[in-house]
């Protein structure tokens, strides 16, 4: 088997059991990795006052972490910057919140060049390069710069947006081009995919092939669907530790009877964390009697704390959810339970399963894990119903949940209404049908299929490339 070397912004190394997560990411590659004897190389999270050229090795089940340290300048402009300030909010329609700065595509570019500096000597000829992410869009055409010609794919994690909001980014066009330094490009869903080939059709004067691939700026890749997973396996362990059982009971207990609507985010604005809150005022004000029946425990932790958009909407949903409860609360009984620290994956099992409705809202997400995790956590007998957003990638699979527009207050509060009013055999209906698609369409089927794809097409392209030579009479 070939090696696999993962390359994404950061590293998660192995941490002690039960340590907490960090993001749709992390847990997605750790579980990916964990069959294969490859490599995961990225940025250790950690600043150096200048460039030394050193590597930080760690090896654990099979797997080596490399990781290497980046200057104050370059974690601001090009992870702070372009990536958090510019990426990120342009491709989940925030287009209100991007800034275009010149310095930070500098840094993006600087980064991205490092990166490929670092990693080129730790591939060997018959490696498979996946590179990870809206941090690393150059990296494919930085190594190919030095020479590489494994087979190489990159995998987008968030949406791919409308070729209108593309057009707003300066040199949108580099950014596209260098996508077709890879061999094959996965999305989460078709519709990020359509997007992209709209791009390529129509302001890139690219063409669609029958075979799937798409031709532009004079190359050739093959953009493809791969709907991301959970570690299905794993988390079915999980939920039965000793301390899911007992953050469950903890939960059981501390519910006093209640119905507990539950949300579990990184603070971030695509996730529709305000529209939520809102949402769920809406309910309490239009059906009172269900006051003192539920309450909604709202789990945001912090991410990207040096952005100012994190910093405002921090301090926006604390006065907000500060708000509903001063109106709302009565002495023994608070409509929002706001938390803000991070869970061990276990402890989040436990939570999960002890919800009645999830209410997973985001106004724009990839794909959006913690619905799977819901569904995967949830006791077949008694399960708990999921409210998901049309916006989250999710939604493309999920069919069987309570599909909502999370702009609308009066659609989720109506949603809420019905999860909690829903006869038991229609939640086992729907949890059967949602959990088949969480075991089946798991995070190794995710991977087994992008890796079988690269190989393909990398395979693929050489045996053409070799065909046109041979044409050609020069090899
Ligand atoms: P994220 O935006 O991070 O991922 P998501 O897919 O929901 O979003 O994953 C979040 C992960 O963090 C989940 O595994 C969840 O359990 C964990 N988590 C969240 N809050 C937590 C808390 N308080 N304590 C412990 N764990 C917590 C990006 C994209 C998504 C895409 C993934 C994977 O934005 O759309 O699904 O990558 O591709």
């Amino acid at each position: 088997m070939s090696r696999l070397i993962v390359v994404s912004n950061r590293v998660s190394p192995p941490g002690p059991e039960g340590a907490p997560s960090q993001g749709g990411l992390a847990m997605a590659m750790s579980a990916a990795l964990r069959e294969y004897s490859g490599m995961w190389f990225g940025w250790s999270g950690q600043s150096t006052p200048a460039y030394d050229g050193k590597l930080s090795t760690q090896r654990a089940n099979g797997v080596t972490y490399a990781t290497m340290d980046l200057e104050e300048q370059d974690i601001e402009e090009y992870y702070n910057g372009y990536a958090n300030r510019t990426l990120w909010p342009l491709f989940h329609y925030r287009i209100d919140l991007t800034q275009y700065e010149r310095s930070y595509g500098q840094g993006y570019e600087r980064v991205n060049a490092r990166f490929a500096d670092m990693l080129t000597p730790l591939i060997e000829p018959g490696d498979l390069i996946w590179v990870q992410d809206y941090h690393l869009i150059p990296l494919g055409r930085e190594l190919r710069m030095r020479g590489l010609k494994n087979a190489m794919g990159f995998f987008l994690h968030i949406p791919w947006p409308a070729r209108e909001l593309v057009l707003t980014l300066p040199r949108h066009r580099q950014l596209v081009e260098a996508l077709f330094h890879y061999d094959v490009i996965g999305f989460h869903t078709e519709e990020w995919k359509n997007a992209f080939l709209s791009y390529i059709l129509q302001d890139a004067g690219g063409m669609a092939m029958s075979d799937g691939r798409a031709t532009a700026f004079g190359r050739t890749v093959l953009p493809k669907a791969f709907p991301i997973g959970i570690d299905a396996k794993g988390f079915a362990a999980m939920k039965q530790s000793a301390e899911a059982r007992e953050s469950y009971d903890r939960m059981i207990d501390s519910k006093g009877g209640r119905r507990m609507l539950l949300g579990v985010d990184r603070l971030d604005y695509s996730k529709g964390i305000d529209e939520r809150l809102l949402a769920y005022e809406r309910l309490l004000n239009e059906s009172p009697e269900l006051k003192r029946q539920i309450f909604l425990l709202q789990i945001s932790t912090f991410t990207r704390s040096e952005v100012e958009a994190y910093q405002d909407m921090i301090a926006r949903l604390d006065a907000m959810s500060g708000r509903i409860n001063g109106l709302h609360a009565e002495m023994d009984w608070i409509p929002i339970r706001n938390v803000h620290r991070m869970h061990g994956r276990d402890e989040l099992a436990g939570i999960y399963r002890a919800a009645d409705v999830a209410l997973v809202t985001p106004l724009r997400d990839g794909m959006n894990l913690v619905a799977k995790e819901f569904v995967a956590a949830q006791d077949e007998s008694d399960p708990g119903v999921l409210v998901l957003s049309r916006f989250a990638g999710a939604a493309a699979q999920m069919r069987d949940a309570l599909i909502v527009n999370p702009f609308s207050q009066e659609d989720v509060a109506d949603a809420i209404r019905r999860a909690l009013a829903m006869p038991v055999e229609e939640r086992r209906r729907r949890w059967r049908a949602l959990m088949e698609g969480v075991e089946r369409d798991d995070v190794v089927a995710w991977r087994d299929s992008f890796v079988a794809s690269l190989e393909e097409a990398h395979v693929g392209g050489k045996t053409r490339r070799a065909r046109i030579a041979a044409a050609r009479g020069d090899g």
